[in-house]
């Protein structure tokens, strides 16, 4: 079992309450319309985005999906940040100007999702291959939903990872349904660590309800990729406890099954787990959980008293460098070649106009 200080397992379970406490804020949130765009919680699957977050190196990057908030928060983006986030408020990530988790932060290692699904993981790989040419020692984890993973674009890049031997670890969050499809109608195989065997890649199985499980399977995990063993996947067997987003109710999910995996809900399980350590007691436990809400309560108003982008600036901090030149962005510009504005770079003109 893993061999985390007394204050870690602490931390982690900071960490759970926080995930599952800032999308309880942002569940209400959405429901006094403060919440722009589509609201996509981690309900029972928390602990695959922190366990497995946790076990990378400050480092590291990763490529989380929608429902790894989790793994965002363990990375060091402020609750504060992901709720002025939600709420379309400016903040330094997108400047409220897109939504959920759709954001880049490289100083924290994180790549932001990608809305066609499977394409994610082939753009980490080109950090990973970065990485490698440069001769730096860290890990890229790529996130990936059971549906996700059933893409073109993603046997694609976990292809190309493997057969690289890049530092990478895939996590394939395995919580049985694609919105409505379950997974059994996703994939053939029943077991889905038979998957690595297309790729030839080294995998392990675990309960994604069980965070120490799930840390210690990617400290593994990260430990191969790190040390020259390539591609890794870890399969993270879990639940979406809630419909695909809030507009749906998800009627189609069978009674029994939520009440099944109600059982095995990852704070529950933690809290036993902490409980029998005597790792933190329950005097120990509420002191983290009011210490958590009491920071969402400041936060939420801090939010709502941040203002949206002013509908006049929605063209500035779309482009990387603000002040630069704005370089045509299509090769078939209608900026042609010659009428090139002078402050474009010699580069960039050279393609700026050319037809292809
Ligand atoms: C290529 C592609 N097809 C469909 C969609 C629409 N879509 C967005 S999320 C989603 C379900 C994803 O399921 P899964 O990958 O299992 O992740 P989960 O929602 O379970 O976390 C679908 C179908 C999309 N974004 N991209
Ligand atoms: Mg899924």
């Amino acid at each position: 079992m893993s061999t985390l200080s007394a204050t870690q397992l602490r931390e982690l379970y900071r960490y759970l309450y926080l995930t599952r406490a800032l999308e309880e804020r942002f569940e209400n949130l959405f429901k006094q319309g403060q919440i722009v765009g589509g609201l996509y919680r981690s309900l029972g699957q928390e602990a695959t985005a922190v366990g497995s977050a946790y076990a990378l190196g400050e480092e590291d990057w990763v490529a989380p999906s929608i429902r790894d908030l989790g793994a965002i928060l363990v990375r060091g983006v402020e609750p504060r940040l992901m709720l002025r986030q939600y709420m379309a408020r400016d903040n330094p990530m997108t400047g409220g100007r897109d939504n959920t988790t759709h954001f880049t932060v490289p100083e924290l290692g994180i790549l932001g999702p990608i809305s066609p699904l499977g394409t994610q993981i082939s753009v980490l790989n080109g950090v990973a291959l970065a990485f490698r040419v440069r001769s730096e020692d860290r890990v890229c984890l790529a996130y990936q939903g059971d549906g996700a993973s059933r893409t073109g674009a993603h046997h694609e890049g976990m292809n190309f990872a493997a057969v690289q031997d890049l530092p990478m670890v895939a996590v394939l969050e395995h919580n049985r349904w694609a919105f409505s499809t379950p997974s059994d109608a996703e994939a053939a195989v029943e077991d889905w660590t038979d998957v690595a065997a297309a790729y030839d890649v080294p995998v392990e199985q675990v309960d994604g309800n069980h965070v120490l499980e799930v840390y210690d399977a990617t400290r593994r995990a990260v430990g191969r990729a790190r040390d020259g063993g390539g591609m890794q996947l870890v399969v993270a067997e879990t639940y979406r406890m809630l419909g695909h987003a809030q507009h749906d109710d998800q009627e189609y999910v069978p009674g029994e099954e939520l009440e099944a995996w109600r059982e095995r809900d990852p704070l529950d399980r933690y809290e036993a787990y902490l409980d029998e350590t005597g790792v933190a007691d329950g005097e120990r436990r509420r002191e983290i959980r009011d210490d958590v809400e009491a920071g969402l309560d400041e936060a939420v108003q801090e939010a709502l008293d941040t203002p949206r982008p002013e509908p006049s600036d929605a063209g500035s901090r779309v482009w990387a460098d603000e002040d630069g030149p704005r370089v045509p962005w299509t090769r078939r510009s209608p900026v042609g070649y010659d009428d090139a504005p002078a402050d474009v770079p010699p580069a960039a003109r050279e393609t700026g106009g050319e037809e292809t």
